[in-house]
């Protein structure tokens, strides 16, 4: 039933204006929801009926990207939007990579179509970013061993799989790292997975809990998911060193658990795309089953065009089929099947050998810019804050975030009075953050961590 009706007998011509106020009530016949306002050959029939949708409340605002709307309501000059994990140029403006845009002219250049592509995804890009992932030819793509699925982004891949676990290992736990990136819960909820967590983040170190990782790993039930982020650990940039991921695959292992690797920032953590996979390959060397979830966002900075990946890393080239058909089976009543324009810029750019290094540069230099702002903001603070509070776990972290260990009243702060938006776990964004603006960004801090009221002691989860 429509919620409103302009009714007008056949031969009126309408008015040019309908003064409201002139408007009578006439007869709504036997329907008590619908009044009929009539003026000569004109009747306006309005529901009152209730909303069916009374009973839905508002949901808040995302606390990741919330905080971008939050920001833009802001008008003062000073603003910084340190939320979302987006990279920046100096001069705090968008970046659309060179490599890409070589690659969309190409595209148009060749006339690409916009046919529907396979549930799977475009071939090409599949096969890219396996070998990107792995190394190419490394024995688990030679063999045939992983199901490669296009998904939609990070975040879609990891939906993917999400499904995939409810529907074939029903009451399996995921465990995540405690903290993690906020919308891994969601991502698990939404998909009836139940999850637990395992200690990572040592508030009083600012540092790894490694010994409470290794106990919660071995403590989950044997056969669990360990969700473990390949590089850049988000929210807190701090990452496993090599000898204890070696520690992590020995308890997972020992566990028979199943690594699920969230991989968004391959090469834009140490600038390095075989650095940043060091982690997954590890546990492939090992000839482990494995989940891993890949994202172009950062790292091509293709953040809208969604575009990433699951890779599920099986033991047989038989099981891969199996496995990969199931996915396929999942995407279609989803999505039906991806966007092919992400798809074909990776392809492309990993397809030619000149712009494959031309995008490695381009990640080098946004890495490299991520690092020297992390650095400027570490010897501002230093040379402002005269407390002898050590900063030093800021040049440890890694990737695009600090986690500066502000509490959420100390987070309130840094927004309200000095117009830094950010998470309120503590989590700046340093890509989102210019040389220019590091003293700014120190004094901000420095006020937050002093003054402001106390009245969370650690910091709060998303
Ligand atoms: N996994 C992790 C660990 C992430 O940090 C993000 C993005 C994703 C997956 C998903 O990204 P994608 O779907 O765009 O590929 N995290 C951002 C953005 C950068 C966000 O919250 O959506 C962040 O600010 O944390």
């Amino acid at each position: 039933m429509a919620s409103s009706m302009l009714s007008l007998g056949s031969t009126a011509l309408l008015p040019r204006e309908i003064n409201k106020d002139k408007l009578k009530l006439g007869n709504s016949g036997s329907n008590p929801f619908l009044k009929a306002k009539s003026i000569g050959r004109v009747t306006m029939t309005v529901s009152v009926k209730p909303s069916r949708f009374e009973g839905i409340t508002m949901a808040p605002p995302d606390p990741i990207l919330g905080v971008s709307e939050a920001f833009k309501a802001d008008t003062d000059d000073m603003k910084l939007n340190l939320g979302v994990g987006a990279y920046r140029t100096e001069e705090l403006q968008p970046y659309v990579l060179n490599v890409v845009k070589k690659a969309e002219n190409l595209m148009l250049e060749r006339g690409d179509n916009k046919e529907y592509l396979p549930i799977e995804g475009l071939a090409a890009f599949n096969k890219a970013t396996a070998e990107l992932l792995f190394g190419a030819g490394h024995p688990v793509i030679k063999e045939q061993k992983v199901a490669t699925i296009q998904g939609l982004s990070g975040t879609g891949s990891l939906r993917l799989a999400a499904a995939l676990i409810e529907r074939y290992f029903p009451g399996a736990k995921v465990v995540i790292s405690s903290p993690t990136w906020g919308n891994h819960k969601n991502i698990f909820n939404d998909a009836k997975v139940p999850w637990s967590e395992y200690r990572y983040y040592d508030p009083k170190t600012i540092g790894l809990d490694f010994e409470g990782m290794i106990a919660d790993i071995k403590e989950a039930p044997e056969g669990s998911f360990i969700l473990l982020h390949g590089c850049a650990h988000n929210p807190t940039g701090i990452d496993p060193t090599p000898e204890q991921w070696v520690k992590i695959a020995d308890v997972i292992q020992e566990k028979n658990h199943i690594p699920f690797f969230d991989v968004a920032y391959q090469g834009f953590a140490s600038g390095s795309l075989d650095e940043d996979a060091a982690s997954v390959r590890l546990f492939a060397e090992r000839g482990m089953e494995f989940f891993v979830a890949q994202s172009y966002s950062k790292n091509l900075g293709l953040y809208a065009e969604r575009i990433g990946a699951i890779n599920v890393v099986c033991s047989s080239a038989d099981a891969a089929t199996r496995v990969k058909s199931q996915l396929k089976r999942i995407a279609r009543p989803m999505y039906s099947n991806p966007p092919v324009h992400g798809a074909r810029i990776v392809a492309n750019v990993v397809g030619d050998a000149t712009m494959f290094s031309e995008w490695k540069a381009e990640m080098e230099m946004m890495a490299g810019r991520i690092k020297t702002v992390r650095q400027k903001l570490y010897d501002s603070l230093v040379s402002k804050d005269k407390s002898g509070k050590d900063w030093s776990f800021i040049l440890k972290q890694i990737g695009m975030f600090s986690f500066t260990g502000l509490n959420k009243a100390q987070s309130d702060n840094m927004t309200n009075k000095w117009h830094v938006y950010m998470t309120k776990d503590g989590r700046i964004s340093l890509a989102g953050l210019s040389l220019a603006k590091c003293e700014y960004l120190a004094d901000a801090i420095i006020d937050s961590y002093h003054n402001a009221l106390l009245y969370w002691e650690t910091p709060i989860e998303l």
